[in-house]
């Protein structure tokens, strides 16, 4: 047991005791503390019934061979697609071989393009960037597949782009967290390699970091749909508007507790709520607030002991769930 100097004079000892706890914890404890959860190798590959899916690289029957290349230092690399119906994307799943990575960070960028076979690269830029998302956790070692799971506020809608009749579409690109040229390898992303030059999926088109691109070479890609709404930032119930009576009072309700669902507050969808929720809402609410309304900000923070608690017990709910995949 501690000693007991006042609670005021031991917080910041006790939460970093608390961190260096969390950090203990196995990989998969790690990934639930972060919006984006990475998945080594899931049981279902490629998802059951994706919205999207280019090819299986790993499919020898199909191609005659798959090939990788590294994501490493500054290199992003492209895979371009078209999207027939708007969805909530909820998981996404590359063929990727991430045994020499164990690196921490990576970034995924989904960029629209106006022609998903075009054979430069000029359609990357920043002006076309339709949506980012970062993953801060450690990137697991995989041996075929890593899917990236979305929660909460990191859901996201992608809007139909793209059919028979036309070029349009989307990339997604690949790079390290930082895109640093001194960056590690965070793994090898896969593609078809196919010697015949068969083009296993006909809507779209595999670019290297320099811009070098095939049509018939295609990186394995899945999509699964969501079931959970988009949300604007902020909004812990759906209606768009970030308000005091149902959002805040969310957060309120159950601060510094550990949640499942963004409607009770965990705006950033990392299984607590906390103040990163709380300034959030506060980067998105534009009205007064009346005198009280932040009181529960000022509430105890709870013991290290109870932190790790929270911490375990996240942890445990995260892998009921990954066991149901
Ligand atoms: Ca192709
Ligand atoms: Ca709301
Ligand atoms: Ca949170």
């Amino acid at each position: 047991m501690h000693t007991s100097p006042t609670r005021r004079q031991v917080t910041t000892p006790k939460l970093l005791v608390a961190a260096a706890g969390l950090l203990a914890l196995p990989l998969l404890c790690l990934s639930a503390n972060a919006a984006v959860v990475a998945t080594a190798d899931p049981a279902d590959g490629f998802g059951e019934s994706p919205a999207i899916f280019t090819v299986d690289p790993y499919d020898t029957e199909q191609y005659s061979g798959n090939a990788q290349r590294g994501v490493a230092g500054d290199r992003r690399l492209r895979q371009t697609f078209q999207n027939p119906a708007t969805f909530n994307v909820g998981d996404i799943t590359l063929a990727f071989n991430g045994e020499s990575g164990g690196v921490t960070g990576m970034t995924v960028r989904i960029y629209e393009v106006d022609d998903v076979l075009a054979g430069g690269d000029d359609q990357f830029s920043p002006a076309n960037l339709f949506r980012e998302l970062t993953y801060d956790g450690v990137v697991p070692d995989s041996a075929t597949h890593l899917r990236l799971s979305l929660t909460g506020a990191t859901v996201f809608s992608l809007l139909a782009r793209g059919s028979e009749s036309d070029s349009l579409g989307y990339a997604i690109e690949l790079s390290t967290r930082f895109s640093s040229p001194s960056d590690p390898s965070i793994g090898l992303l896969t593609f078809t390699n196919d010697s015949e030059g068969n083009d296993g999926y006909a809507n779209g088109r595999y670019y290297t970091e320099s811009g070098a691109s095939n049509s018939a070479r295609d990186v394995g890609l899945s999509f699964l749909v969501s079931t959970q709404p988009t949300f604007l930032p902020g909004d812990t119930n759906g209606d768009n508007i970030v308000d005091i009576e149902t959002d805040l009072q969310a957060i309120a309700t159950n601060f510094r507790q550990t949640v499942v669902d963004i409607a009770s507050g965990d705006l950033n969808g990392d299984t607590l709520v906390d103040f990163d929720d709380f300034q959030i809402w506060k980067d998105n609410y534009t009205g007064p607030v009346p005198a009280g309304a932040l009181a529960f900000l000022t509430v105890p923070e709870p013991t290290a002991a109870a932190v790790a608690a929270f911490g375990v017990i996240g942890c445990a709910a995260r892998r009921r769930r990954d066991s149901r995949r």
